[in-house]
């Protein structure tokens, strides 16, 4: 694919300490990510921060460790932002999500809660800008699934997060199950109103009507059939399974609705379509996946717990002095006779599998 590859070497200067919203600021050139001086608080060899929390550390000790922690991620957005910016656009709208989308705004009117389901590696990203209008003032359950494949600090950084803003969030895993309990609980919770003015009016209780919507892969259709302990809804390790909008009973109280991944038609935030295409929640052939990797190389680079060592152990490549797009071109000539899409292909999938550790890819705003 003739995506523009200029990006991901030279401007790629970290603008560390400039806010997220300072993206208009053009970076400084010639400077590979993995190397930046944006990151000058992270100490990439050995993939241990000062300021920065590891797996498995102890938290920091006082504000001004949370406050470098938070610089040094909101710097890695910002140098996100700037990689991408020369690359094709990733996007990505099969027909039947057109489809879907009309479809469901249609059934949001049979709806009494709406599970909003994100991806934990990437809440911000699996946001639909959309959501909030079509859902209006309707109740409303967010669901930050794969929880297994982020860290404990991850975790606890987006529940402190969303409790500050007094928003109920459940961790789920819906390979495993975890969470679907109280999500089903919750669900019921939040729908009861339905039946007590049924019932004042006489009328039968009914089962109450859960909606449930996200990004593709985010595991929608697992968490269905994990509350439901039955298989009623196809699932895959691959975004667009499921095409059609479909509703399934659970026990003689709940009805769920299974609903296509929703994404909007034309992605705005190319930082949000590279990590939807490094999580594998939007559709592969979207994207050039040796942009992709050679920008997941250069944030790896970046994230402490896994850094330039990490990437060395795992590839026996020396990443000094090298960017991540010729990190990917090491990895090729070094396993795939020069093939740079089965070496892309490669780093992607021991992402998705947690061979650098489970992490995150997403921070809270400040
Ligand atoms: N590791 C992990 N995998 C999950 C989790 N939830 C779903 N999956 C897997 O992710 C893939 C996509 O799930 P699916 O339910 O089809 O996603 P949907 O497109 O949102 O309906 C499947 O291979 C699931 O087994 C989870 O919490 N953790
Ligand atoms: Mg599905």
């Amino acid at each position: 694919m003739a995506a523009q590859l200029t990006g991901l070497w030279p401007n790629i200067t970290g603008l560390n300490g400039h806010s997220l919203h300072a993206r208009n600021s053009s970076p400084p050139s010639t400077i590979c990510a993995a190397y930046s001086p944006s990151s000058s608080t992270i100490q990439i060899v050995g993939g241990k921060a000062s300021g920065l929390q590891t797996n498995g550390s102890p938290k920091p000790s006082n504000t001004l460790g949370r406050n470098q922690e938070e610089n040094d991620w909101e710097g890695l957005e910002t140098d996100i932002y700037h990689w991408t910016k020369t690359l094709r656009p990733i996007q990505w709208f099969p027909g039947h999500i057109a489809k879907a989308e009309k479809e469901l705004k249609e059934q949001l009117k049979l709806i009494d809660v709406v599970i909003e389901v994100r991806d934990a590696r990437i809440p911000m990203s699996t946001s639909h800008p959309q959501m909030d209008s079509w859902l209006g003032t309707r109740k409303r359950i967010l669901v930050l699934n794969r929880e297994d494949m982020i860290s404990t600090t991850d975790r606890n950084a987006w529940a402190n997060y969303y409790a500050r803003q007094g928003i109920k969030v459940i961790f789920s895993n819906g390979q495993l199950g975890m969470g679907t309990m109280k999500l089903g609980r919750l669900a019921k919770e939040l729908s009861n109103g339905v039946n007590v003015k049924r019932r004042a009016k006489g009328l039968l209780p009914r089962p109450v009507r859960a909606g449930v919507v996200g990004y593709p892969n985010v595991g929608k259709s697992s968490l269905i059939n994990r509350l439901l302990k039955r298989r009623m809804c196809s699932a895959a390790s691959r975004p667009g399974v499921t095409r059609e909008l479909k509703w399934v009973r659970f026990g003689t109280d709940l009805e769920l609705l299974d609903s296509p991944g929703m994404i909007p038609m034309r992605i705005g935030d190319q930082s949000a379509a590279i990590k939807l295409a490094i999580c594998d929640d939007i559709g592969e052939r979207s994207y050039d996946s040796a942009d992709v990797a050679a920008i997941l190389v250069q944030m790896l680079s970046r994230i402490p717990t896994v850094g330039i060592t990490a990437l060395h152990n795992r590839y026996k490549i020396e990443a000094d002095g090298s960017c991540g797009k010729i990190f990917v071109q090491k990895l090729a000539r070094q396993l795939f006779n020069g093939d740079t899409h089965q070496a892309a292909f490669r780093i992607l999938s021991d992402f998705r599998k947690g061979k650098f550790g489970w992490i995150a890819l997403e921070r809270p705003p400040k």
